[in-house]
């Protein structure tokens, strides 16, 4: 038979493609960093809009302790159409930084509050300044 060779060729040859490559689309989905929506103010855990984000859309008081969110903001953004400002202490205690409508702070450890210590991982309210 002379068809049997050409066969097995195919074969072979078939065998030496079909190993699967699997493409790679982890990051595909993810979030674009530093994102805040629009009338909203934004606080981020990580420097640069990165981690988990805090979003605020009230001057009311608001206590990160009540939301999980207490000593642990490193960025903010601010998508508010006014100015708000963030708080040390909570309740709106303690020394307080004002962020402009538009505003943002890409990394809170080059900002030094009125008590000589930086601002990340500090940051326990916000609302109106006062
Ligand atoms: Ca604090």
């Amino acid at each position: 038979m002379k068809v049997l060779p050409r066969l097995r060729l195919l074969a072979m040859a078939v065998a030496a493609v079909c190993p699967l490559l699997v493409v790679g689309l982890a990051n595909a989905t993810t979030a674009e960093a530093g994102s805040c929506p629009s009338n909203t103010f934004c606080l981020w855990h990580d420097s640069n809009g990165n981690g988990s984000m805090q979003p605020v859309t009230t001057l009311n008081t608001v206590n990160m302790t009540d939301v999980g969110f207490n000593d642990v903001a490193s960025s903010l953004h601010n998508n508010l159409n006014t100015t708000i400002c963030v708080f040390i202490d909570i309740d709106r205690g303690g020394p307080e930084l004002a962020v402009g409508p538009g505003h943002h702070f890409s990394n809170l450890s080059f900002d030094i509050a009125s008590d000589g210590k930086s601002w990340n991982d500090r940051i326990s309210s916000t609302g109106a300044c006062k």
